[in-house]
């Protein structure tokens, strides 16, 4: 049975209800496991309010703003969960950025700004927030980022983005073979494309949807819930055997040719 009941979740990426983070927090919960949520902080707090009301039914016990290129506000906020919870067993990394106009047009124009910024937030943050969560994972745990086929693939447009995933999943194996020893497991999903903020500020992403619901052996695209299902799975026990890997949810579209 899949069961996180005493386990401690922290999950970043939440911005609004189509998130995938959210989809996974979701999940989490209804597994039984206790959360804590980060949320990106602006100057207005307008995401705060947002994320805050939007979770408040899944009781999460922490919520604190984390910008992963805020160093101090990182550390901040795992001495927050290091006294609150003592231990944390499962770290959701769901987050990406990278600037507008680096992802359309020529991949060749990506500026050094624009290049460093997509993998700092996008790569590095992982191993980041993975450093931050080791010594509280005593034992063991469960770290989850969430990446995409143009990692691997070239899909138009996606550019430095793909840069950015491609170091991300090898930072996932790197990081795997660091971390197997304390029994830490670290995992990427691979989610085939789904409407969200990140997503629906990209031209054409309804036409990539369409072209996934033509050609995956599905025939659809996935959902949210869809991915929160699997990240809870490789959260439990009952991925206990399961590390380094890149588990694809994406109906099926990474297998075909044609
Ligand atoms: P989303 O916009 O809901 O989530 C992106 C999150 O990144 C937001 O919550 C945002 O606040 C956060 N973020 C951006 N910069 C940050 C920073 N400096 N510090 C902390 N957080 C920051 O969109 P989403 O589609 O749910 O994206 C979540 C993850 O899923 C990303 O890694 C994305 O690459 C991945 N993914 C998305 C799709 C898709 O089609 N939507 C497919 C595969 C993988
Ligand atoms: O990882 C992603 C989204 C990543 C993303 C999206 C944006 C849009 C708004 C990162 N940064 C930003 N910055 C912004 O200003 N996906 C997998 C969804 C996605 O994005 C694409 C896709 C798909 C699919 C971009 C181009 C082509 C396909």
């Amino acid at each position: 049975m899949l069961d996180l009941t005493g386990k401690n979740a922290l999950v970043t990426g939440i911005a609004n209800n189509r998130s995938i983070a959210w989809g996974i927090a979701q999940q989490l919960h209804q597994a039984g496991a206790n959360l804590g949520v980060t949320y990106l902080p602006d100057e207005k707090g307008r995401f705060e309010k947002k994320v805050r009301e939007l979770v408040e039914p899944l009781n999460p016990s922490i919520f604190l703003p984390c910008d992963v290129q805020n160093e101090p506000q990182i550390e901040e906020g795992f001495q927050t969960i290091a006294a609150q919870w003592g231990k944390l067993d499962i770290l959701i990394h769901c987050l990406a950025f990278a600037n507008k106009e680096d992802l359309s047009g020529e991949f060749s124009a990506t500026s050094r700004e624009g290049f460093t910024q997509a993998l700092e937030i996008s790569s590095y943050s992982l191993t980041r927030l993975a450093k931050a969560a080791k010594p509280l994972m005593n034992e063991g745990g469960s770290i989850v980022t969430l990446t995409y086929l143009g990692g691997v693939k070239v899909i138009p447009n996606y550019n430095v983005m793909g840069i950015a995933k491609s170091a991300l999943e090898m930072s996932v194996r790197y990081l795997a073979a660091e971390l197997g020893p304390k029994n830490i497991r670290v995992n990427a999903i691979s989610a085939g494309p789904i409407r969200t903020l990140a997503s629906s500020a990209v031209g054409g992403i309804l036409d990539m949807i369409h072209h996934v619901e033509q050609v995956a052996p599905l025939r659809r695209t996935v959902t949210q819930t869809e991915v929160g299902n699997t990240a809870a799975f490789l959260c439990s026990d009952l991925a206990s055997g399961i590390t380094g890997q890149i588990i694809y949810v994406d109906a099926g579209y990474e297998i075909m040719g044609m």
